[in-house]
């Protein structure tokens, strides 16, 4: 075996994720598979998500040692340091590709990896996976787009790696090399429906300052919309799902391209429901008209926040309005909407707060998920707040989602704001109107909930995160 691909995540060992269920395959370690079988190399995937650690360990300790690549993100980093340990002990080459690794180079070597691929694996394991077999440390030094320690113990960080230049012209995942039915199976158990994931584009050109781009930086490739059909239609022969998901940052960025890939659809006669993630402005009303036709029936929004001020300050490029007006749009489509909001980015105050529950309020979402902002390493949202981030335990044990910000508003505070957008929101959700009139019990409880929100927002104003 030249290489044996892997990822730090248990479903088994997640319980919120297990009341969640809701999981796709890696598809990042799965293009790299393909590719590489297709250069001729020898490559196999294990997949955790569905299994046990000590089934990888045993693997690991019980093969002959080869090449072992790690796809880490944020929340896998403690998972994938132990990985490394468990491997780097049985003698295996280590090398971690991912957004999270290329953020913490020397964080990575030092837990054992022996090199960090920074953007794009396929062609950069094409040529490293020949040079890690020839054993010599100076080899790396001609490979783009990897950092190593070098035999001086210095850290070494080639040019960065030219991307692919034409995403058509490389295979599909390698979904046939992990248990995609046992996806589908999964989301088909618990919420009635099957779904697999696929990608239309790589690498998002917006500037959101809290996003990371640490793999394809601010550029952006499409694929060729009959290329993406395509491989739909083959997974829909293949797995039979009952619904997919779009898995790109923004999935309606490109209007000429939905058109084009709605026209291949319907030529093809091909309908399955799907759900995707985009940004208000990408939305207009030809293009509800199209996602509905081609069987859309959800849309994620990231709406963050119902200030202008703190959108704003996120460089978002969006305005609170332009959400408003992406959601009625999709509701009068018949799409369903989901907002993603985040609590405490820089500057917000409770007009801000107060804002944003005025905004889901007008905006009347069917899903709204909300979280504390988080600094990613490499962001500028991580730089700006940099001299305030305050970790309380080993980078190891952590991620970046633990990190505290000294200085901001408490957990509490946003635990307040949170339930006062929750139960507003509910209150404004009552039915009213046409006959019925709210249940006067829920009213009431909804407001005392509300007063309570309101108190507790001022009461732990005072109180700082550290
Ligand atoms: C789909 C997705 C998810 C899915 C994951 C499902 C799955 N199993 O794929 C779900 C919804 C579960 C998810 C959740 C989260 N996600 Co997410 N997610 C994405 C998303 C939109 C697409 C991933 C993808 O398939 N990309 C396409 C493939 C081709 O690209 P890729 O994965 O980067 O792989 C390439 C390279 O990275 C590299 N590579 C990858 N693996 C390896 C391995 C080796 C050995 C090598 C050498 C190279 C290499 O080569 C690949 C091919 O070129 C990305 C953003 C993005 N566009 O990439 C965010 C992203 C990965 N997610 C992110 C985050 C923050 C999260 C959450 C923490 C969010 C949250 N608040 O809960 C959680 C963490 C979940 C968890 N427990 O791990 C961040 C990660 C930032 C970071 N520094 O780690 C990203 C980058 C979004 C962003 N721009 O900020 N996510
Ligand atoms: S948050 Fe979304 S739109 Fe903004 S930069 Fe990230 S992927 Fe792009």
């Amino acid at each position: 075996m030249d290489l044996l691909l892997t990822h730090g995540y248990f479903l088994f060992e997640d319980p919120k994720e297990l009341q969640i269920m809701k999981p796709y395959a890696p598809l990042g370690i799965l293009y790299i598979s393909s590719h590489l079988r297709a250069k001729g190399f020898d490559v196999e995937v294990f997949d955790t998500t569905f299994a046990s650690r000590q089934e990888l360990y045993r693997l690991l300790e019980t093969s002959p040692p080869s090449v072992l690549g790690i796809y880490a993100n944020l929340m896998t980093r403690p998972s994938v340091v132990q990985i490394l340990q468990v491997a780097k002990s049985a003698g295996w080459k280590t090398v971690v590709g991912g957004a999270e690794p290329a953020a913490y180079i020397r964080e990575y070597l030092d837990a054992g990896a022996d090199v960090v691929v920074i953007g794009e694996g396929e062609l950069t394991l094409e040529e490293l996976l020949p040079a890690l077999r020839a054993g010599s440390a100076s080899a790396l030094e001609g490979i783009d787009g990897i950092a190593f320690r070098r035999d001086d113990g210095s850290i070494g960080q080639t040019p960065a790696r030219a991307q692919i230049p034409d995403l058509d012209a490389q295979p599909w995942p390698d979904r046939e090399h992990v248990a995609i039915e046992r996806y589908v199976e999964t989301w088909r158990e618990h919420h009635g429906a099957g779904s697999i994931s696929l990608i239309t584009a790589r690498g998002c050109p917006y500037h959101c300052r809290w996003c990371s781009h640490a793999v394809y930086g601010k550029t952006h490739r499409r694929r060729k919309p009959v290329a993406v059909v395509d491989e739909l239609e083959w997974l829909l022969d293949r797995y039979q799902p009952d619904m997919a998901w779009f898995a790109d940052d923004v999935f309606t960025i490109h209007h000429g391209w939905l058109f084009q890939f709605a026209a291949e659809i319907e030529r093809r006669s091909l309908k399955i429901p799907f759900e995707c993630i985009s940004r208000a402005d990408r939305i207009n009303a030809q293009v509800v008209d199209t996602l509905a036709e081609l069987g859309c029936f959800r849309v994620w929004i990231g709406s963050e926040s119902g200030s202008q001020k703190i959108l704003d300050a996120m460089e978002r490029g969006v305005t609170v309005e332009e959400v408003q007006t992406a959601i009625e749009l999709l509701r009068s489509g018949g799409i369903q909407t989901g907002m993603f909001l985040m609590w405490g980015y820089a500057g917000e105050e409770l007009e801000d707060i107060e804002a944003t529950v005025q905004h889901v309020k007008r905006s009347n979402p069917d899903i709204v998920l909300t979280t504390v902002a988080y600094p990613i390493k490499g962001t500028p949202y991580f730089d700006e707040v940099a001299e305030n981030v305050v970790s309380q335990r080993a980078w190891a044990e952590v991620s970046d989602r633990d990190y505290q910000i000294r200085g901001r508003h408490s957990r509490r505070f946003y635990q307040h704001a949170d339930q006062l957008l929750r139960n507003e929101y509910a209150l404004s959700r009552l039915p009213n109107g046409n006959g019925h009139s709210p249940d006067a019990a829920l009213t009431d409880e909804l407001a005392n909930k509300i007063a309570q929100a309101r108190e507790g927002l001022k009461t732990s104003y005072p109180e700082v995160e550290v």
